[in-house]
């Protein structure tokens, strides 16, 4: 248990309920329980109490619950008051309890404690604030499978593995004369094998949960005049963006969010792809590409009325340029000039769509096609919640994973072998608070809201 203040926050939303909750944690919590509620309640009982001013005078009255350290969220003593959800009550209730002794709780206070008495890790209490901010039903099923631990065991399953391989390599420079393990046996390698297997298998599950709390980033690209932001403008269902028939009218990114499947997609419309009139046009053309490469996917637009060879030349260059591995898919707008039918060829690599951003037609064929895209991954199956600080410890460890091997296969030269190993470790340890700095502690639990 922490040996600390005694601090209070209020836990439900601010403003009216039917029911307001406050939460006071600590090691004072006994004492201030007999202070407001005239006794302290049997443990894990719901008793109902009036809430009593400094005179004796009631504040409020409702349940109170009382959890003796270590049984309770934090670790300490935990009280929780559960009154009528005025903000007036509670403020009087919350200042009530600030003199009787407690302070007022930072952001994130009553996670961190939880963390320092070791209830939960540093993964864990990223759960709880994502359950608690999770835009979809797949969000919140991959938060809660990180915080009843699975993204954590995971984690501290790949460690207890490398330590077993970190012995093996260790022994073999400690002791280089004896027979025991040989840091080239075939051994060594086999084990490096497997736990690259269940790395990747934990980075992909990562990867998913990360998209279903961040979502994706959709950029629309293509020549001027395409039909970008009309397509844009018909994606959002609102005129987010300037349409005009002068060719570079969008200049600068434009975003726009919309829902699909569950799945935020963050919609980019882009500059026109050409030779830039200007330097205010080639900016935006530069931001246009560079926002192509970070996407996850791409939708190439082009006039399907101008069936031209430009066009044709210029689809072909940019499938060409595309960072390898990022999506594309080819859109055939103005099929109402062009006399096309509405259809899709999803099988056609890439995939292409033709629609009309005018009149509407075919849009609803690529609005399922951003859904079975972004669902390949939100399929939830095995979706762990996930945040960039997580990819980015992985994708450390698995840098000096690879590493590791190499010095295995090219020299077998266990000091580097056994240094690569205890920094992928080291980068593990981060996910679930092991080896976090300080500072880091503070960035994450800062970033919770008052009374988690
Ligand atoms: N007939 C027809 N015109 C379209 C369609 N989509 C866009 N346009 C027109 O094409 C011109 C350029 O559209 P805009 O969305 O500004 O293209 P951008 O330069 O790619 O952003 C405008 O005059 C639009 O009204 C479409 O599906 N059918
Ligand atoms: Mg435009």
């Amino acid at each position: 248990m922490t040996a600390g203040d005694t601090i209070v926050a209020l836990a439900s939303p601010p403003g009216r309920g039917a029911v307001g909750i406050v939460r006071v944690s600590g090691p004072e919590v006994p004492r201030i329980a007999a202070a407001v509620l005239g006794a302290l309640p049997e443990p894990r009982c719901a008793a109902f109490a009036a809430f009593l001013d400094a005179s004796g005078q009631s504040l409020d009255q409702g349940l109170a619950l009382f959890f003796p350290a270590p049984n309770s969220f934090t670790g300490e003593h935990v009280l929780e008051l559960q009154g009528h959800g005025g903000p007036v009550v509670l403020d009087s209730l919350v200042r009530r309890l600030l003199e009787l002794g407690c302070r007022a709780a930072a952001p994130g206070e009553f996670s961190q404690r939880a963390y320092l008495n070791g209830k939960i890790d540093v993964a864990q209490a990223e759960a709880v604030a994502d359950l608690i901010d999770a835009g979809s039903a797949a969000a919140a099923r991959a938060a809660v499978r990180s915080l009843q631990g699975e993204f954590s065991a995971r984690v501290r399953e790949l460690q207890a593995e490398l330590t077993g391989l970190r012995v093996r390599v260790e022994a073999a420079i400690d002791f280089p004369d004896e027979e025991i393990p040989f840091i080239e046996d075939r051994e060594t390698g086999n084990r490096l094998t497997h736990i690259f297997g269940a790395f990747e298998s934990l980075q992909a599950a990562a990867r998913r949960g990360a998209r279903l709390v961040e979502g994706l980033t959709v950029v629309i690209a293509g020549l001027p005049n395409a039909g970008k932001s009309s397509l844009l403008n018909r994606l959002a269902g609102d005129e987010v963006a300037i349409v005009s028939d002068t060719p570079g009218t969008t200049r600068d990114l434009l975003r726009h969010q919309v829902l699909e499947g569950g799945i935020p997609l963050h919609l980019i419309d882009t500059a026109g792809l050409r030779t830039a009139a200007d330097a205010v046009e080639a900016e935006g053309i530069r931001r246009a590409r560079a926002a192509m490469t970070r996407a996850a996917r791409v939708i190439y637009l082009v006039d399907d009325a101008l069936r031209d060879p430009v066009q044709t030349a210029a689809v072909a260059e940019e499938v060409a340029r595309i960072a390898a591995g990022v999506p594309f898919t080819i859109v055939f707008n103005k099929i109402d000039l062009s006399g096309g039918r509405a259809h899709a060829e999803l099988d056609a690599r890439p995939p292409r769509i033709h629609l009309s951003a005018k009149t509407g037609a075919g849009v609803e064929l690529l609005r399922a096609h951003l859904r079975t895209s972004a669902g390949d991954f939100s399929a939830d199956a095995g979706a762990l919640s996930a945040r960039r600080r997580h990819l980015d410890a992985l994708a450390r460890a698995h840098a000096h994973l690879s590493q590791a091997d190499s010095a295995l296969r090219a020299t077998g030269a266990a000091e580097l072998v056994a240094e690569d190993l205890r920094l992928a470790q080291q980068a593990l340890g981060e996910i679930t608070g092991e080896f976090t700095s300080e500072d880091l502690l503070g960035a994450i639990f800062g970033s919770f809201c008052i009374g988690k």
